[in-house]
């Protein structure tokens, strides 16, 4: 095998959504390269429009230059149709749509946690800061690191409101996190996966955002080991599930298993995603709601309502038997309101 049958990335380790695609490989058998950091990307290759971590690099421009692409979800998708086997999309149409739900939440919610626990406390941000710099650039001397720690560390910081990491929202984001390990404990008790007993894209998503939030962030990482040191475990071994033989029924068969994860959706990410997509097709800048009784202002994020639209997209696409079976599974958890 050469190089130019890899797959080629570029990414970071304390990018989500890198470590996210990197899981996935691994668990896929898929073959790849990864250059840490764009300083790392070999000399004349292409920029994608919008500079995000991960940007792979698929050789199917014209005579087989490389096209840079970015955007995680769509990308493990395009995988799917290009390598068989070990899929990390159930079978299931219905269970399929359950899981992009799951992994939209993932990576558009769990995003707020893990951006905020890294950036608002001094703890964190003290320990982030130099990390993110010697992620990228091992060799840096201790002085010139520390200039690149200052303006770095000040630019995150500066860029809390992004996400809607604020006074206002604070504990809402922090408490979701909280909740969230402890529902993750008691499903992945049950099969050892959030869908069953084989991974999906969604348990991929999870992992990405908490490879940061449980382990790199002091707080975010003392919750996490103090709620479940089962989720804390598992995510050491979801890094590197190749020796994993997945069969067709290891996916769930139970449909009342992601209840409680779907009620946790329905409660933070679903008003926040709706309000926002609203805020984008008026034209606004910013927009207000109310998420588990408190306060939410954040400015609007124009790809996230994109996100909405593609599930609404997956929505309408069921068969009617799988839209009735999907319907039972959201009704009461209040995820439904993105659907009606
Ligand atoms: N939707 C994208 C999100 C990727 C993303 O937001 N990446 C972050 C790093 S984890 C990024 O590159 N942000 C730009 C920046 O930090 O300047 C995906 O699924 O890959």
């Amino acid at each position: 095998m050469t190089e130019t049958d890899r797959l080629e990335l570029t990414g970071a380790p304390g990018s989500p959504y890198t470590r996210k695609m990197i899981a996935l490989l691994r668990y896929r058998h898929i073959p790849y390269v990864v250059y840490w950091g764009t300083g790392g990307v070999p000399e004349g290759y292409p920029k994608p429009k919008v500079g995000l971590l991960p940007t792979f690099f698929f050789p199917d421009g014209e005579n087989g230059e490389r096209v840079a692409v970015t955007d995680s979800t769509p990308i493990i998708r395009r995988l799917e149709s290009e390598h068989d086997g070990r899929s990390v999309i159930p079978t299931d149409p219905a269970l399929g749509f359950i899981n992009d739900l799951i992994e939209d939440y993932a990576d558009e919610w769990l995003t707020k946690p893990m951006f905020h626990f890294r950036w608002a406390h001094k703890a964190d941000w003290k320990n982030a800061g130099p990390l993110l710099v010697y992620w990228g650039r091992p060799t840096l001397d201790a002085k010139q690191a520390q200039g690149w720690i200052n303006e770095f560390t000040k630019r995150q910081i500066d860029r809390l409101y992004v996400v809607g990491s604020n006074e206002l929202t604070a504990k809402t984001i922090e408490d979701s996190y909280e909740r969230l390990v402890g529902i993750l404990d008691r499903l992945l008790q049950r099969s050892g996966y959030v869908l069953g007993a084989r991974p999906s894209s969604a348990d991929f998503a999870l992992f990405g955002q908490m490879t940061q939030l449980a382990i790199v962030e002091p707080t975010s990482a003392a919750i996490t080991n103090r709620v479940s040191q089962r989720v804390r475990a598992w995510l050491d071994r979801m890094d590197d599930m190749s020796g994993l033989q997945p069969t067709e029924d290891d996916w769930s068969h139970d449909e009342a298993a992601p209840a409680e994860l779907l009620n946790e959706i329905g409660r933070t990410y679903t008003p926040v995603m709706m309000a926002n997509a609203k805020a984008v097709m008026a034209g606004e800048k910013g927009f207000h709601t109310e998420v588990d009784g408190a306060q939410w202002e954040q400015p609007t994020f124009s790809y996230q309502a994109k996100c909405v639209g593609w599930l609404r997209e997956a929505y309408a696409g069921l068969e009617d038997r799988d839209r009735d079976r999907v319907d039972d599974m959201l009704r009461g958890t209040g995820c439904e309101a993105l659907f009606v």
